[in-house]
């Protein structure tokens, strides 16, 4: 409910002189009123006004209102909605069983007008605190999501960091193990990445390594996650994969690079890469000998004379 809205009340009871008690009563004060005669009717209208507050009568003749409470209650669409009772009945019993039902709040017939509009003062502002605080819980959720997400993540290139690939890495090689699947690592590096921050500054640099991680990123499965590594040097984890489809992926890859043009201030950039591959071995205990064994394929590749694939 908002501040500058006018609050809508539901007003429920088969005596047509008691509706309209009441509903003079609050008109005159400004609510938006509907008044309803029967217990089944109240169902339909609150589902269909979605009134800030309803009372409710109790003593009806098709549906009492601690069924029409219980109902109103039982439905998501409706259970939030605070329910006054206001019954002729006076017993503690009915009055008790009235909060057990769900609501909020209890008024005897003959009622006092003044202590009917207070306690309808009270429900509406603690329904507006309420759905307040609901909604900045969400926000907060929210913003909590975004921020755990934005750890996950590396700010320059926007794939998954180091600490964040090696919790996915981590998992995939038990998952890997426990099942004895296939699982590939790919690490790769820029070639001579300082060249080209000695020639065009850092801030090229920058966009040419954007560019390489978000090139490599549209090459990978769903299923396969790439990390950096360090400065300019990413790496990959390829579920469900061998050393030869690693092969296969990585040589893609190298070509996708050799074809990019990155178009900076200063022209276009090209760069290579070399590539890395090591697929699980049984004897593999750790994820660390899988990345091992692919960095040492990657110095392999530089030593061949880069911009190739060694696995
Ligand atoms: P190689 O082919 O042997 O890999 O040669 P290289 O020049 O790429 O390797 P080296 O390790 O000598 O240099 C890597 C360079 O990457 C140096 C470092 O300044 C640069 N670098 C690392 N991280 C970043 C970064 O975030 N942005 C930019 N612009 N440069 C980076
Ligand atoms: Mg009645
Ligand atoms: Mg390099
Ligand atoms: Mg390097």
């Amino acid at each position: 409910m908002s501040n500058n809205r006018v609050p809508t009340i539901l007003i429920v009871d088969d005596i047509p002189a008691n509706l309209l008690l009441l509903t003079q009563l609050l008109d005159g004060q400004s609510y938006d009123v509907r008044p309803v005669t029967q217990g089944a009717m109240a169902l339909a209208a609150a589902r269909a006004i979605r009134p800030d507050l309803i009372l409710l009568d109790i003593r009806m003749p098709d549906k009492d209102g601690y069924t029409v409470c219980r109902e109103l209650k039982a439905d998501p669409e409706t259970s939030s909605i605070p329910i006054i009772f206001v019954s002729a009945l006076d017993d503690i019993d009915g009055k008790v069983r009235a909060f057990e039902c769900g609501g909020v709040d209890y008024v005897t017939k003959p009622f006092q007008p003044a202590e009917v509009l207070a306690r309808v003062r009270t429900h509406l502002a603690l329904a507006q605190a309420r759905t307040a605080l609901e909604m900045a819980n969400r926000e907060l959720q929210r913003a909590l999501a975004r921020e755990a997400e934005l750890a996950r993540i590396d700010w320059l290139t926007g794939v998954y960091n180091r600490s964040h690939f090696y919790e996915l890495a981590t998992h995939e090689f038990a998952i890997a193990t426990r099942y004895d699947q296939a699982l590939a690592i790919c690490m790769f590096d820029v070639d001579h990445f300082k060249q080209v921050n000695d020639r065009y500054g850092h801030l090229i640099g920058d966009q040419v390594l954007r560019a390489v991680a978000q090139t490599a990123a549209r090459q990978i499965r769903a299923a396969d996650c790439i990390g950096r590594f360090g400065g300019e040097e990413f790496i990959l984890l390829l579920p469900n994969t061998d050393t030869l489809a690693g092969l296969m992926l990585a040589e893609r890859l190298r070509a996708a690079i050799a074809d990019l043009r990155v178009s900076t201030e200063q022209g276009e950039v090209a760069v290579t890469i070399s590539a890395g591959v090591a697929g699980r071995q049984p004897a593999d205990t750790v994820i660390e000998r899988l990345i091992d064994r692919a960095d040492q394929a990657l110095y392999a590749a530089k030593r061949q004379g880069r911009n190739c694939v060694v696995g």
